[in-house]
């Protein structure tokens, strides 16, 4: 019941009132979103403050710091829905970010230019010698493999994976019998060719191997690459310069049509190129990590194996510097586990003995299996 005007009743309940209307406002202002879930600001210094929360973020962590704001975001209406709207979009985007990144299998971004992996790798070849079905061996990546020459005229590419690292591999058109101008894709071949870091020279074990390796040098030479069959040797490394005009590359070799091929000539391609890394297809089962540490050794580089101890079925190949230490390895793995690492085990040729415990400075060999442990 309202109190007779003019009493003291009257202008007390007047101030109470006066006064809510006021405080009301005030609360309004300063919590837009009302009572149960305070956001103490105005739609534009919100805009600002996640604004200044995202900048300079990882895809992945703007994608959580949009997330959790939209989480509780009200129903309250105007420019807040118009922003809402502003931050699902982005969130859209930010999950296709997200989406590619997590399906490319270095987890490189796919939005920059650079290499993927350790090195590009051509693979380089007369015509239907077994390319293509090399390449779809080495990375598991479908590609047009045919009975006939010049099935491949666009490359090919793909990852050959180690766990750990792995290289980019790139299927070539074939290198014609003849002069490079003889086919319409030279230049583009010429390119990819100087591009690539190593080369995969491919041999058809079913024909003349020595003819073969002079026709592909001669087209290499025309490029203006040589290929460079071992590691450190004076006739340079995988550097895209050896100093002089030639490019050289860092080679490794495939017999190709191994099964089809007689008993030994596989073996008379080893004679024919005692100094190189020469491998056969089809690939052995466990062909992936001689491929790697063949092509590592031209980066100057060693595979080892990771192991953690809390999952030991599951080691993961890594490439470090020969040379590398325990900690080198922790760091490449994880700049947190090395910060934690206290000493390692090892087991393979750097060990004296299987399983043997070694300090952080321990170097390792090629081939070692280690364990890093953070206690
Ligand atoms: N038996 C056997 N056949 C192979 C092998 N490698 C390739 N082939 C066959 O050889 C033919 C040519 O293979 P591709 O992989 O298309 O050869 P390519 O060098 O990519 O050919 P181009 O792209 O035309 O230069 C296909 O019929 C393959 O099935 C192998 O290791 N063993
Ligand atoms: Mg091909």
């Amino acid at each position: 019941m309202a109190a007779p005007k003019g009493t003291d009743e009257y202008q007390k309940r007047r101030r109470a009132r006066l006064l809510s209307k006021r405080w009301r406002r005030y609360l309004r202002r300063v919590r837009p979103f009302g009572d149960d879930e305070p956001m103490p600001m105005s739609h534009r210094d919100l805009w600002k403050k996640i604004q200044r929360e995202t900048k300079g973020k990882t895809p992945a962590e703007e994608l959580a710091i949009l997330e959790r704001y939209l989480s509780d975001w009200p129903e309250f209406k105007g420019p807040y829905q118009e922003m809402r709207k502003k931050f699902e979009r982005r969130i859209v985007e930010l999950r296709k970010i997200e989406q590619v990144r997590a399906s490319s299998p270095t987890h490189h971004d796919p939005f920059s230019v650079r290499k993927r992996g350790l090195a590009e790798v051509a693979i380089v070849g007369l015509p239907n010698t077994g390319k293509s079905s090399l390449f779809r061996s080495l990375t598991g990546v479908e590609a047009e493999v045919a009975d006939y020459p010049y099935t491949t005229l666009i490359p090919n590419v793909g990852m050959l994976n180690l766990g750990g690292f792995g290289f980019e591999i790139v299927d070539l058109p074939p290198v014609p019998d003849g002069p490079l101008e003889t086919v319409p894709y030279a230049a583009g071949l010429k390119e990819a060719v100087l591009n690539a870091n190593l080369l995969c020279l491919v041999v058809d074990l079913k024909s003349d191997a020595e003819s073969q390796i002079e026709v592909i040098r001669e087209r290499l030479a025309e490029i203006g690459a040589s290929p460079t069959l071992t590691p450190g040797t004076e006739e340079g490394g995988a550097g895209d310069s050896g100093g002089s005009h030639v490019n050289r590359k860092g080679t490794i070799v495939f017999g190709t049509k191994r099964d089809q091929a007689a008993e030994d000539d596989l073996e008379a391609l080893r004679r024919l190129l005692p100094r190189a890394a020469v491998f056969e297809h089809p690939l052995a089962e466990s062909a992936a990590r001689p491929v790697a540490e063949a092509l590592c050794r031209f980066l100057g580089r060693i595979v080892v194996l990771a192991r953690d101890p809390d999952a030991p079925d599951e080691p993961l190949a890594y490439a470090v510097s020969a040379g590398a230490t325990v900690l080198d390895l922790a760091e490449q793995i994880h700049k947190e586990l090395a910060s934690k690492a206290r000493k390692g085990r090892v087991w393979g040729a750097s060990a004296k003995f299987p399983g043997q415990e070694v300090g952080l400075d321990h170097r390792l060999e090629e081939g070692d299996t280690v364990e890093i442990l953070t206690h």
